[in-house]
């Protein structure tokens, strides 16, 4: 197992639409592992492929409460199952350090592989919701900042340049 670097915005690589995965071999398999020890070492709840700068569509996500056990999700699709819209405050480990509000449909249907390359379909509401389609947005290329404004983008923008820049000269 390896620690793989996580991109960050605004990194032009994680605008990159991630290919379907033709067949679920031991390469996947060493590419969810290490998914699965980037994630819980950076204490998120989930990580997709194109956050480590693999364009794949491979996503995996642990909860980590006492309902869910840790999801691997190949070539995920979901269908939205409410024209509710549910807010939840959304963070990202590309997108370190910022934390907004986001609508979204709070029930989906998602349809997608294990590690085994095995189809299997969940139905899910509340924070797994929310993050399945944090998740296969990023593998579309896009943030949770995207559903912001523009000016609250180009000010999480500027911030994390700034950032970036203290950390380089400290
Ligand atoms: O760790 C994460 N927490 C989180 C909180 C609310 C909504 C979505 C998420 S996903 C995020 C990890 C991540 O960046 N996944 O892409
Ligand atoms: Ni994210």
């Amino acid at each position: 197992m390896a620690l793989r670097k996580i991109l960050e915005f605004p990194d032009a690589r994680l605008r990159t639409v991630a290919k379907a995965v033709e067949m679920v071999d031991d390469t996947i398999r060493v590419l969810v592992d290490d998914m699965f020890e980037t994630m819980y070492h950076a204490q998120g709840i989930g990580l997709a492929a194109t956050q480590i700068d693999v364009h794949l569509r491979v996503v995996v996500i642990d909860l980590q409460d006492d309902q869910n056990k840790p999801l691997v999700m190949i070539n995920p699709e979901f269908e939205t199952l409410t024209s509710e819209l549910d807010e939840m405050q959304e963070g990202c480990l590309s997108v370190p350090g910022v934390y907004e509000v986001v609508k979204r449909p709070d029930h989906v249907r998602l349809k997608a592989l294990n590690q085994n390359g095995e189809a299997y379909e969940i139905e899910a509401e509340g924070l797994l919701a929310v993050c399945i389609q944090h998740e296969c947005d990023h593998l579309a290329g896009k943030l949770f900042v995207d559903h912001l404004s523009t000016l609250k983008r180009s000010r999480i923008k500027s911030k994390l340049i700034k950032q970036k820049r203290l950390e380089a000269t400290s």
